[in-house]
């Protein structure tokens, strides 16, 4: 059997779901795309059905699951939609805009474990190894955890206090995912006059101190960096390099230009598990569930919240 997809939303993110699906990941078959934009659908149907409204797609009997690509608003009602269809749904982050729609969803989806979110680092070599590493006691007790998150331009969309919201939010899944922490408190600061560089400091329930910078015009390349300090050693991202260039007596390394190169295996496996999943009727336990994005987007938003005071206590949300 193969798996029926329809991907709602096709701007970047869901054109590369799009792709993915119809020439990459195997027993499934892109049959339909969404979008208000017809010729961003038509740009990537692949040959499937268009829709220009999501909900319309999720109720297509070709469809048996659904990526979800559209604008962060539109999460809650789509994913509550496919939960009462019961069709598995894989929702790029942020699970939804609130933390009250967040928890809503995973109250909904408990029991049934037909969501999923695209926190897709975790499906990263790079990290996997780095998991792996920390399981076998390689470094020993973590103690701290350093990570940098640059990105070459801010996109035009992005507001202010999307920086954490939209990027930092990577980080706080990727360290719940890496050590098991939860975050306690949090020390913020603002760097610059122009909103675009936040250094975080959080301490966790476990006693690591997690340090976060994020760097939204880095105007040098896309680099996520992240360094992991234990009592017996450490361990640390090698450099992400795509190109290496020798030239006029000197070597150079070039960085991705943004996520989805820097990206790409981790997007394609990511897609390849949940459909593997899916097929086998369970949930991939390595794919975040409703329950890491409620907790991904109740530190987000906490954390938005007390930039302004420069930190502050953070709440578990269950
Ligand atoms: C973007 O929305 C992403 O999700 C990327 O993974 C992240 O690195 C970038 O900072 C965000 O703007």
């Amino acid at each position: 059997m193969t798996l029926g997809v329809g991907v709602i939303g096709a701007g970047v993110m869901g054109g590369l779901h799009a792709r993915l699906l119809s020439e990459e990941i195997a027993g499934a078959r892109l049959v339909a795309v969404s979008d208000p934009d017809e010729g961003r659908a038509q740009a990537a149907s692949y040959g499937g059905k268009i829709f220009q409204k999501g909900m319309a797609l999720i109720h297509c009997d070709a469809v048996d699951a659904l990526i979800l690509a559209s604008p962060d608003a539109t999460h809650h009602e789509l994913v509550m939609t496919a939960l009462r269809l019961g069709k598995p749904v894989l929702c790029e982050k942020p699970l939804a805009a609130t933390v009250m729609q967040c928890r809503e969803i995973y109250e909904a989806d408990s029991g049934q474990d037909l969501v999923s979110v695209g926190f897709m680092r975790r499906f990263d070599p790079c990290y996997r190894e780095m998991k792996e590493a920390l399981c076998h006691g390689a470094i020993g007790t973590p103690m701290l955890v350093r990570c940098a998150h640059r990105n070459r331009v801010a996109p035009s969309w992005f507001d202010g206090s999307m920086i954490i919201s939209n990027a930092m939010v990577h980080e706080i899944d990727i360290c719940r995912w890496l050590l098991g922490v939860e975050f306690t408190y949090v020390r913020l600061s603002s760097v610059g006059e122009a909103g675009d560089m936040i250094l975080a400091e959080l301490q966790t329930n476990l006693g690591i101190v997690i340090s976060i910078e994020v760097f939204m015009n880095a105007s040098y390349g896309y680099h996520v960096h992240t360094e992991i300090v234990g009592r017996d050693g450490t361990i640390a991202m090698a450099e992400p390099a795509v190109l290496r260039l020798r030239r006029e007596g000197a070597a150079s390394a070039a960085y991705s230009s943004d996520w989805i190169r820097r990206f790409a295996e981790s997007y394609r496996a990511q897609d390849q598990a949940w459909v593997r999943a899916v097929l086998h009727n369970r949930r991939c336990s390595e794919i975040a569930s409703a329950r890491d994005g409620l907790f991904a987007t109740s530190y987000a938003l906490q954390i938005a919240d007390l930039l302004t005071v420069g930190g502050g206590k953070l709440e578990i949300p269950i």
